[in-house]
């Protein structure tokens, strides 16, 4: 019985690589060739394999260690006829095709110098033995500025994928492989006219119509110039991540957990489109409302309603998605603050009843709502720091001349706001009939885009439906919207006896970066007491 301790082959340089997988457990009888743990470096992930066969004693790592050559990896009971003779050389060599090792003749293979600006020719380094490897993936294209070691290729053998990467700077003049090629050591890749200060060159760089090469393909290449690693792409990841090195590093520079998209390469392999696809996806969701924007707010989790009893699933309208988007925007951007306060409307609904004749003849409908536009536009008036909107350079303030306000309008396919414009310049009558025309063309779907646009201040309307005051959310970038609630009459006090009045539930919320508290509370007071007494409308 012969125990062997397996050590950690020649990485090609690469120096306390991370113990990413282990595939075998004490016990377990291993052949020769076969995978017995993933190292990965910031470069590539490689798999190690066995440089005999027998039975593993004992494991000498863990996930996490960091190896350099010559580290034990495992101690092996060899099976029968497995010799211990055999020089450590054989180990190396024994790497399989995804551990690229940078032999030392690439070192002495340094013998020319590039002239400043010239073309080289790039051919297929040494992909560890492996022969007719299909391109499966063209990283680069012609006239693509590179940089020495940028992928240009990856290709995959029936064991692993390879990324090769450039083994120059400079650029791309002819990429000589397409995907579905087979290709071997030494096949010409491409043609790179690499500028820069003179540099040793390898015969790697040869042409290879002159001079096929053996390149050298440490990880990183131990000799200068010397052809970079073919990173052989491995089944990395006990969670079945199937991942290049560049692929992993631009997962990890972007906080992508690879686990949690589908890979859509060859055998499940996992592509850098994947990856842009993904947070590509999950920057339009968070731009639609559909996921936290990242501000740290944990998503709501998904829950099937269905384990608790019948549920049907209706699909949002358009409307919904967007109003929806529009609410997490604003709430999550706007510092709100509501302010609450009643006015007395008994005078103005005594007024509103007097005309209803007369508004019947005019063939209009005149509900609150005109009385509570010309007073908000009034009171803008009177406080213009109500008229304004933060500039997007976050270093000013818009301020507006005109007065457009927006009113909600209940829809069956979701809350509309139309804008009615220049509301200050407008009779009560008129008004009336804009916001009634408004509110027909929102619920049978007629508004244009320019109806809904260009407004300085919200009314939302809840006082024919109930409810004694709300907190409506600011419409941005407007700065603030008023939420109006039922009229109902109240006992107020006024100053020897309690006189029932008919009093309008009011709140107004504003934005805290553009009005402060003592601007709400001057525009309130106005328009209060415009409510409270409409002829002030005309002083
Ligand atoms: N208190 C008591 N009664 C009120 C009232 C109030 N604050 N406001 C309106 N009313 C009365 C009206 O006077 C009318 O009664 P009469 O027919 O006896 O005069 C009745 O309620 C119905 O009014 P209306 O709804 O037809 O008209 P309106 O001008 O008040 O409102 C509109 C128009 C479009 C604002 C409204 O129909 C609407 O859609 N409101 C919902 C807005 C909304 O959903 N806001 C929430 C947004 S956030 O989710």
């Amino acid at each position: 019985m012969t125990i062997e301790i397996i050590p950690v082959p020649d990485l090609g340089g690469a120096d306390k690589v991370e113990v990413i997988e282990i595939c075998v457990q004490p016990g377990d009888v291993v052949e020769e060739e076969q995978s017995i743990v993933v190292l990965e470096s910031d470069k590539a992930s490689m798999e190690i394999p066995s440089p005999k066969s027998g039975k593993v004693i004992g494991l000498k790592v863990k996930e996490g260690d960091s190896l350099s050559e010559g580290d034990a990896i495992l101690e092996m009971e060899l099976a029968d006829g497995a010799g211990t003779e055999e020089p450590q050389q054989e180990v190396t060599t024994n790497v399989s095709e995804a551990v690229i090792v940078a032999d030392s003749s690439a070192e002495s293979a340094t013998k020319n110098v590039v002239s400043e600006s010239s073309e080289q020719h790039i051919p297929v380094p040494d992909l560890g033995g492996s022969d007719t490897v299909e391109v499966i993936e063209i990283c680069a294209g012609v006239g693509d500025d590179i940089n020495e070691g940028d992928s240009l290729v990856v290709l995959e053998s029936d064991k692993a994928s390879m990324e090769i990467p450039s083994p120059v700077t400079g650029k791309i003049i002819e990429i000589k492989l397409k995907e579905g090629d087979k290709t071997s050591e030494g096949d010409a890749l491409a043609v790179i006219m690499v500028v820069g200060a003179s540099l040793p060159v390898t015969e790697a760089v040869t042409p290879v119509e002159e001079q096929p090469v053996k390149a050298s393909t440490g990880l990183p290449a131990k000799a200068p110039m010397a052809l970079p690693a073919a990173s052989a792409l491995v089944e990395a990841s006990s969670a079945d991540v199937y991942a290049g090195p560049s692929v992993r590093k631009l997962a990890r520079q972007l906080g992508v957990d690879l686990s949690k998209l589908k890979a859509s390469g060859p055998r499940n392999r996992y592509t850098k489109d994947d990856v842009r696809g993904y947070v590509k996806q999950l920057v339009a969701d968070v731009n639609s409302g559909k996921v936290s924007n990242g501000a740290g707010i944990p998503p709501i989790p998904a829950i099937d309603f269905s384990k608790f009893g019948d549920v049907e699933i209706v699909k949002l309208s358009k409307i919904a998605k967007l109003t929806s988007a529009n609410m997490s925007r604003n709430w999550l951007n706007v510092p709100h603050v509501t302010q609450f306060d009643d006015a007395d409307i008994t005078e103005l609904e005594k007024f509103r009843k007097s005309m209803k004749g007369e508004a019947e003849r005019r063939g209009v409908k005149l509900t609150p709502l005109p009385f509570l536009l010309k007073a908000a536009a009034d009171a803008m008036r009177a406080e213009p720091s109500f008229n304004v909107s933060l500039h997007a350079d976050g270093e000013h303030l818009v301020h507006k001349s005109y007065i457009h306000i927006g009113m909600a309008v209940d829809t069956p396919n979701g809350l509309m706001v139309p804008v009615i414009r220049d509301v200050d310049k407008k009779g009560l009558w008129e008004l009336a009939a804009e916001s009634t025309e408004m509110a027909t063309k929102a619920r049978s779907g007629k508004l244009m885009p320019r109806d809904m646009q260009g407004a300085c201040f919200t009314i939302s309307s809840l006082g024919a439906i109930g409810g004694n005051g709300f907190t409506p959310i600011v419409n941005a970038p407007e700065v603030a919207i008023m939420g109006v609630s039922k009229a109902q009459i109240k006992p107020v006090w006024n100053g020897s006896d309690f006189e029932p009045r008919q009093m309008l539930p009011l709140s107004v919320s504003y934005d805290h970066r553009a009005i402060n508290g003592a601007h709400c509370g001057r525009f309130f007071t106005h328009m209060v007491a415009v409510l409270a007494d409409i002829r002030r409308l005309l002083l």
